[in-house]
């Protein structure tokens, strides 16, 4: 992409609404527009580093065995009605009346829906297990909502939902989701440790919260020590989702870890010095809730013995917009953004100081046509500007890596190539730039 024909409304100042990097950054770098409180758009550059973070959640979602659909986001109020949250789940929800006077609801999450489709559709035992996902929009008319898309109104989740014949079952698909959800945010680059949690409006006593630790973080957090050194990652690559993961989660589930909710000072089996206290960005929330859902709506199977067995049920939710901040908070330095390479919006930027002289623009509008033509995401800065302006824009968006071509350098046949994260920089010989990203390019997706 050049990045003189891009939509990528940069801002120089920061913009005094934000008060968190992230939703700092996101703004500058031209990544997301507010339209109203908690409700933003999604620009050229933030689409595709959101579409990233989709491709990821949803690539470890099917690799665990779970299938994608897509429900609708506005759902019929009579649904609520028969699990008994219509009035329960209060101001949060947004109602909508439509032309016939039928109550319509936009969705703040997909159980009931869920359970009515899967109620309809399995009538046998021999039909189970399932597990059903989705990533759609979610409406919650939050009363607070802000640092961007930490806290919006309107957000990106990626939801499932689990259906066993009993309650062994249904803990195996808890805990297969509980590794999936390791593995997503590791190949992220984030660690997100997973805290025993409170289960609120969806229900249940069996939850786990997925923290990142994060000074900007929303909700206080405990953990031991031990977490901050602990690669819990490494572990559960080797497992397999049909094996016993029972024993993994009890491993890791024995650290200690508690959001605020469930953190009890006068419980706490940890000595002072081993527990750590820090502010937490909750990026996933896993749930077991049994029968809540399948009683009340009549979603029963014929067991083997041919009784009415009600479905036993968990849900599962990634932020999935909320993660493009938290990566952000992860990832920053004073210059700006630094993307982890699997989520890059593109995998370098190419920086001509001197479009203006020919032999320089030439040299670069082919190492540019070479690199797309190698499959290396390249975004151009063939603009007329100053070097500050484009190193500074270039820092600011973050991309893993940059070329920079100006007319000293192509005298003695190399190109600069500046590592964003460490700022270290090389000389390469002009030739080689493209076989080096071709490579990179492969190895980091
Ligand atoms: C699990 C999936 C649920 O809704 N039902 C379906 C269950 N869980 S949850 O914890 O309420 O939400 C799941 C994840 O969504 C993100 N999230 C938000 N992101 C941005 N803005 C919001 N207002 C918001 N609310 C929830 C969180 O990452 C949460 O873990």
């Amino acid at each position: 992409m050049r990045l003189s024909q891009y939509f990528l409304p940069l801002l120089r100042e920061n913009p005094a609404e934000a008060q968190i990097v992230s939703h700092r950054l996101m703004l500058r770098a031209g990544m997301i527009r507010q339209s109203s409180a908690g409700i933003y758009s999604w620009l050229p550059l933030g689409l595709r580093v959101l579409k990233r973070v989709e491709q990821i959640v949803r690539e470890e979602q099917d690799r665990s065995g779970a299938q994608e659909i897509l429900m609708p986001t506005i759902q019929p109020a009579e649904l609520w009605r028969e699990s008994g949250r219509y009035e329960d789940y209060g101001k949060e929800m947004l109602r909508i009346t439509d032309r016939h006077d039928r109550e319509m609801l936009y969705g703040p999450t997909n159980e009931e829906l869920i359970t009515a489709i899967v109620r309809d559709a399995i009538k046998s035992y021999r039909d189970l297990p399932k597990n059903l996902y989705h990533i759609q929009w979610k409406f919650r008319d939050e009363v607070r909502p802000r640092f961007g898309v930490m806290r919006g109104r309107e957000f990106l989740m990626k939801d499932n939902y689990s259906f066993d014949l009993d309650p062994q079952g249904a803990k195996h698909s808890y805990n297969k989701m509980f590794v999936a959800y390791l593995r997503t945010f590791a190949r992220m680059g984030l660690k997100a440790i997973p805290m025993r949690a409170d289960t609120g409006p969806i229900g249940g006593d069996l939850s786990h919260e997925f923290q990142i630790l994060a000074e900007t973080g929303e909700s206080e957090v405990f953990c031991d020590r031990l977490w901050l050194a602990t690669d819990i990652l490494a572990e559960a690559e080797e497992l397999n989702y049909d094996s016993d993961l029972e024993p993994f989660f009890r491993h890791w589930t024995s650290l200690y870890a508690a959001t605020d909710e469930m953190h009890r000072p006068e419980t706490c089996p940890l000595p002072p010095d081993q527990l750590v206290s820090a502010r937490g960005i909750e990026v996933g929330h896993i749930f077991y809730f049994g029968t809540k859902y399948s009683v009340p709506m009549g979603a029963v199977v014929a067991g083997a013995g041919g009784e009415e067995v009600p479905l036993e049920m968990g849900s599962y939710g990634i932020g999935v917009s909320r993660l493009v901040g938290a990566l952000i908070e992860a990832n920053h330095d004073d210059a700006g953004i630094i993307w982890p390479e699997t989520v890059a919006p593109f995998r370098l930027g190419l920086i001509n100081l001197r479009p203006s002289d020919k032999a320089c623009r030439n040299a670069a509008d082919e190492l540019y046509a070479k690199l797309r033509g190698a499959g290396v995401e390249v975004l151009y800065d063939d603009r007329e500007e100053s070097p500050g302006a484009k190193f500074a824009a270039m820092d600011l968006i973050g991309l893993p890596d940059q070329l920079i071509l100006g007319p000293r350098g192509l005298a003695a046949g190399t190109i600069e190539w500046k590592r964003r994260r460490t700022g270290a920089r090389h000389e390469l010989p002009l030739e080689t730039a493209v076989a080096k990203f071709a490579a990179t390019q492969r190895e980091a997706r």
